[in-house]
């Protein structure tokens, strides 16, 4: 995390304890510390990693409780005390405070001068020209306001998949326990693992609809109820998002599961074809005249349009149907598939375990190995190590390696691709690695051509094995910096680097669409989650569920390969 970070997360806190009239001192603590953490040259994670709590005391205006507040935020990724502040506000204020440029101050300003209290009435505002009438909107205020505006609107209403997991597994959980529920299908946009999520349409069959919607409307993730019928039921939930369930019939459940997961134009191509055999599909079962010839199953609901199984992730109505009629679907790659993760932090930079804390729950996931890939030294974002600091982590790992039985602990870094395309640390260091992975981490406003040129430069060192996360982009935060992904696909087929798929949700880069691409061109791909705590190393699914969307297979990716094989692979580029 970067300073900048840290700092705007304090002003933020002191802003809101401020709106509640809390005591003056408190107040000023956090914004002391905001201020100073602004104005310290060092970089605060580097700083609890080599010296923890006592050294971030002794950063001027930065006291006991504000220290754990760091290294909370470090450690877990949030501070409890925010969240739990945050909630004591409407929600438009909060979703308010998401748009760059606005802080709670502003939120409250907005909502005095001008009633302005969803991000949907500051759309209207900021294109009416009404903000430049505010005390404080400059035009580069203004300016920045409209920009995350735009962003916000083209995520408007969607959810990370992450996030509709979990509350997907704590409804599914729940539910389960209920005898009168048979079979459980969380459907839509979920189940097709797109990287964002509209909405939760959940399916179960029962005899008894009753007790399951009465329970379903009263889970304790539920913030309201919007519709409640014998058979359908849609909630809002405590994250704003909307939940559906449906109750069927046994004998329905295939042609229900098919027709809710689409996606919409998949829907409609399955039932052209139908109609073109005189049958006709709809969410009740298949029917020939009056009479239904198939609907449990979703097999059955394609081999009555005399299609093979299309597996969710490749319903979306594009070549899919097509390709399923010549018998080319792929056998799409599996969670159970990768045998070891290639981008993951320690605490040697900003990852919050250590080394033997990574190799544990990577054992522990099934996998054979492990790559520790810490930052270098121009990622100030992450604690990022010199070559002097990255020759001892090496030693480490050897020690760590003679006591890993059956586990290999491979030697890595995450290098900074410069401004120039030139890389952080020398070959003379590279060349002690396993896997090189190079990333963008600065100067992402670039020209599009000097951005992609910048990297490519860099695939051509012969010591780099893979290009991290290639086209930057933060769902829903940040776009893509301008890059000629097209022309990077080729130049990893022409170097023979390997390019990453970057299973942290609110990255998933590349793209579903561009790992298509990148496997058309012949490039391998490498499935990772660029963790920075033990935890997150079970992420790897959705990258999984991206790299399915891309029409991967198991061969297509390199950390599917036993520790040998992919060892060959990792120094083929060398020689
Ligand atoms: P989302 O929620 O925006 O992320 O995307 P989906 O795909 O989950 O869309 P949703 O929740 O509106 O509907 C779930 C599925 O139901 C959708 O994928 C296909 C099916 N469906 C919904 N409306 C229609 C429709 O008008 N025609 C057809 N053929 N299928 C539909
Ligand atoms: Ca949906
Ligand atoms: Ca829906
Ligand atoms: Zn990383």
């Amino acid at each position: 995390m970067e300073n900048s970070e840290f700092a705007k997360l304090f002003w933020q806190i002191a802003e809101l304890l401020e709106l509640k009239n809390e005591n003056r001192f408190k107040v000023r603590a956090y914004q002391k510390a905001a201020q100073n953490i602004e104005n310290f040259s060092d970089d605060i994670t580097g700083v609890f990693k080599k010296g923890g709590l006592k050294a971030l005391e002794n950063i001027p205006g930065i006291g006991e409780s504000i220290a754990e507040h760091i290294e909370e935020l470090i450690k877990t990724g949030r501070i409890k005390k925010y969240e739990k502040l945050i909630k004591e506000f409407p929600r438009g204020f909060v979703e308010m405070m998401q748009v760059p440029g606005i802080g709670p101050k502003t939120a409250l300003l907005l909502k005095k001068k001008l009633k302005i209290d969803s991000i949907e009435k500051l759309q209207k505002a900021s294109e009416r020209g009404l903000l430049k009438n505010l005390p404080g909107f400059k035009e580069k205020k203004i300016e920045n306001v409209k920009k995350g505006l735009e962003l916000k609107a083209r995520s408007k209403g969607r959810f990370l998949l992450s996030e509709a997991d979990e509350y997907v597994k704590a409804i599914v959980g729940q539910l389960e326990k209920l005898k009168e529920i048979d079979q459980i299908l969380p459907a839509g946009s979920f189940r097709r693992g797109q990287e964002t999520v509209g909405d939760i349409d959940i399916l179960v069959t029962s005899k008894k609809p009753g007790p399951v919607m009465d329970t379903f409307t009263k889970l304790p993730q539920v913030e309201r109820v919007l519709a409640e019928g014998p058979t359908r039921s849609s909630v809002i939930l405590k994250n704003g998002m909307q939940a559906d369930i449906r109750v069927l019939e046994p004998s329905n459940f295939g042609a229900a599961a098919h027709y809710f997961t689409g996606n919409k134009q998949h829907n409609i191509l399955i039932r052209e074809m139908a109609v073109k055999k005189g049958l006709k599909i709809s969410e009740y079962g298949v029917m020939k005249g009056n009479r239904r010839i198939a609907g449990k199953t979703e097999a059955e609901i394609f081999a009555a349009v005399g299609l093979p199984y299309i597996p969710p992730e490749l319903r979306q109505g594009t070549d899919e149907i097509d390709l399923a009629k010549k018998g080319e679907l792929p056998k799409l790659i599996e969670t159970s598939d990768i045998r070891g993760d290639l981008h993951t932090h320690s605490s040697h930079s900003d990852g919050g375990n250590s080394i033997e804390e990574m190799a544990e729950a990577a054992k522990k996931l099934g996998y054979e190995y492990l790559a520790v890939t810490d930052h270098t030294v121009s990622t100030r974002v992450g604690g990022g190590q010199t070559e002097k600091e990255l020759l001892k982590e090496l030693a480490e790992i050897d020690k760590l390696n003679s006591r890993l039985n059956g586990f290999r602990v491979l030697k890595g870094a995450e290098v900074d691709i410069l401004p120039d395309g030139s890389l952080d640390f020398s070959d003379e260091i590279l060349k002690q690695l396993d896997v090189v992975t190079v990333s963008v981490h600065s100067n992402f406003k670039m020209p599009r051509e000097k951005m992609t040129n910048r990297i490519i430069k860099a695939l051509h060192n012969k010591y780099v094995n893979i290009l991290s996360h290639p086209t930057g982009r933060l769902i829903g935060k940040r776009d893509p910096y301008a890059v000629d992904i097209e022309k990077i696909i080729k130049a990893a087929k022409a170097t023979g680097t390997y390019l990453e798929v970057n299973a942290y949700p609110e990255r998933l880069d590349l793209s579903d669409v561009h790992c298509r691409r990148a496997k058309e061109q012949g490039v391998l791909l490498s499935i990772n989650t660029d963790s920075h705590a033990a935890l997150q190393l079970q992420l790897i699914k959705y990258g999984v569920l991206t790299a399915r969307r891309g029409w991967v297979e198991k061969r297509d990716v390199i950390n599917t390969r036993p520790l040998e094989k992919l060892l060959k692979l990792l120094y083929a580029k060398r020689k």
